[in-house]
């Protein structure tokens, strides 16, 4: 099933109130290296940064000094990846269809505009569990949960396991470890921390988002650790989702539980 995007004319009527400055900047980028350091703790902890898929046009990365959504997490930026524009997350949520088709051909199955970050990461001596935080923000919210548009993103270390099925919206992600209090992956039709979320998604262009999440994974001190980050469209190129991200580390941990 194809869907149409309806342009809306929203006529802003109301007396014009001037913008406050803006604090900081949502910038797009398409370095991988600048990605890593903005989401990083540690710098230190980088070997090496690379996309393994990013769509030939559009703006699907960005860096911000933006304060929005409860982020940063740590120092002064983060990380933007999206289906989309990630440079349109400050602005305000004027559409309830905000669309980019960034050009992303069908990836690993039926996902498009998919990006996939690639990190190499040292894990200190004695440092055992990787962990960053996230949230998940998307325009499909609230007309298209629970349909075959179900966007989605995947944190998976050591190798990339997720296919998407056009059969069936159901993200395969054996490997994935971001997941939500109710245990859930992170995608639209995840109904836990999806659900009756638009405040959630305040101050930014999105209908909805997840809480701050914290995905973690357990691994072995002292190695190189290879992550995984993607996001993706399925169904097709429209209603657009981007997840923000902060504060990935690798620390000596008691507990190392995902998604809190
Ligand atoms: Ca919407
Ligand atoms: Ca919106
Ligand atoms: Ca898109
Ligand atoms: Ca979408």
């Amino acid at each position: 099933m194809r869907r149409t995007v309806l342009l809306v004319l929203v006529l802003v009527c109301a007396v014009a109130v001037p913008a406050a400055p803006a604090s900081g900047a949502v910038t797009a980028t398409r370095s991988a290296k600048k990605v890593a350091r903005a989401m990083l703790a540690k710098p230190r902890l980088l070997v090496r940064a690379r996309f393994l898929k990013l769509p030939p046009q559009g703006r699907p990365v960005a860096v911000s000094t933006t304060k929005l959504a409860g982020f940063p997490r740590h120092r002064r930026s983060f990380a933007a990846l999206s289906t989309g524009d990630a440079t349109l997350l400050d602005d305000p949520d004027e559409q309830d269809d905000l669309s980019t088709d960034n050009g992303g051909a069908p990836h690993r199955g039926a996902a498009v505009d998919a990006v996939v970050l690639r990190l190499d990461l040292r894990a200190p001596r004695r440092a055992n569990c990787l962990s960053f935080a996230f949230r998940f923000l998307s325009d499909e919210y609230d007309e298209f949960v629970d349909t075959e548009f179900n966007d989605a993103f995947v944190a998976e270390l050591g190798r990339l396991s997720w296919r998407s099925d056009p059969a069936d919206p159901r993200i395969r992600a054996p490997r994935n470890f971001a997941r939500d209090r109710n245990r859930l992956p992170i995608s639209v039709n995840g109904s836990g921390d999806f659900a009756g979320t638009s405040a959630r998604a305040g101050g930014t262009t999105y209908d909805g988002a997840t809480r701050t999440l914290r995905a973690r994974k357990r691994v072995r001190p002292g190695r190189r650790q290879r992550l995984y980050l993607s996001i993706f469209d399925q169904g097709d190129h429209q209603y657009d989702s981007t997840v923000v991200l902060d504060r990935l580390t690798i620390e000596r941990r008691r507990s190392c539980r995902t998604g809190r």
